[in-house]
């Protein structure tokens, strides 16, 4: 697999855009400032959606950041190579995005009382996102099968490595004062409670009429059509757009109509072994 993905201390990483060198210089050398928002996902997980929650709370609910700036220039992948030249020479507060797991993180992190916001997703709909977006990706290789994929993801062989792990690390900041953890089944659920608790975690108010633009352009059928978000600005070479949309379906679930009786039971119980000893309060979808 070697050719296949970019390795960092074990965990593959897709190979445009990466590099084991700037991967270790981040986690060693990149200082958080007090002042910054992270946006901390496993891929999938309705990352863009909370970075366009973000943009609009900031805007107040006004649209011209959000429609005149590509979104991965608004909230900068740290890890990136791309993303990490940008953040690391920019001046005051930066808001940006990571899908590093926590033992890959700036070591800054724990120091830190810059705000973290960590989205968990179920990770059945996890997967079945992730299966159809690396079929359409030339980032990483590519899955032949849902069957296949899911061996992979089970075994924590995907992009950024196993979401057990990720959610695990992640979750053990839970207690701090400056961590917040959301779920996109509580943002599909209840938007509007789910972006008022965001505002209130980072000291935003936003009039009724401004709560009410940011509902109306941060759902899936307007950013589906904003040429900023929808990631139809990707170049073909790296997102094959006649094979698929980035804003495939936007909704929970859907792991229902792709896995069989038999697959749902063996995730069951992966998730059960991996995952018991945690409140299970923390995974609010079932
Ligand atoms: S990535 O590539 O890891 O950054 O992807 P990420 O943004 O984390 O996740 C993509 C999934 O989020 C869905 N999405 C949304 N759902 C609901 N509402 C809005 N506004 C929205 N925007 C993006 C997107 O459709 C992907 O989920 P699936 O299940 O594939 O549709």
């Amino acid at each position: 697999m070697s050719d296949e993905y970019v390795w960092f201390e074990g965990i593959p990483f897709p190979f445009v855009g990466f590099s084991p060198e700037h991967l270790r210089d981040i986690k060693e050398n990149f200082v958080l400032k007090d002042e910054d928002v992270l946006i901390l996902t496993f891929p999938k997980s309705g990352t863009n959606w909370l970075i366009e929650i973000i943009c609009l709370i900031y805007s107040k609910g006004g649209t011209k950041w959000i429609q005149s700036v590509p979104i991965w220039e608004r909230s900068p992948w740290l890890e990136t190579s791309q993303g990490y030249k940008f953040l690391k020479d920019k001046e005051g507060p930066r808001l940006m995005t990571s899908h590093l797991p926590i033992h890959l993180f700036p070591k800054s992190v724990f120091k830190s009382k810059a705000k973290l916001i960590y989205l968990l997703r179920n990770p059945r709909d996890v997967l079945v996102s992730g299966y159809f977006f690396w079929t359409i990706s030339n980032l990483v290789k590519k899955p032949e099968s849902l069957e296949q994929y899911l061996d992979w993801f089970i075994r924590g062989n995907v992009a950024f490595g196993s979401w057990f792990d990720h959610t695990r690390g992640w979750l053990s900041m839970r207690e701090k004062e400056n961590f917040l953890m959301l779920s996109y089944e509580e943002l599909k659920r209840d938007t509007r409670n789910t972006v008022q608790k965001l505002c209130q975690f980072l000291g935003k108010k936003l009039e009724p009429d401004e709560l009410n633009s940011l509902l109306e352009h941060s759902s899936f059928q307007v950013m589906k059509e904003n040429k900023m978000s929808n990631y139809t600005l990707m170049p073909s070479h790296i997102l094959d757009h006649k094979s698929g949309s980035f804003m495939r379906k936007g909704i929970s679930g859907d792991w229902k109509t792709y896995f069989t009786v038999a697959q749902a039971e063996v995730f069951d119980k992966v998730f059960e072994e991996k995952m018991a000893d945690l409140p299970q309060e923390l995974f609010p979808w079932k």
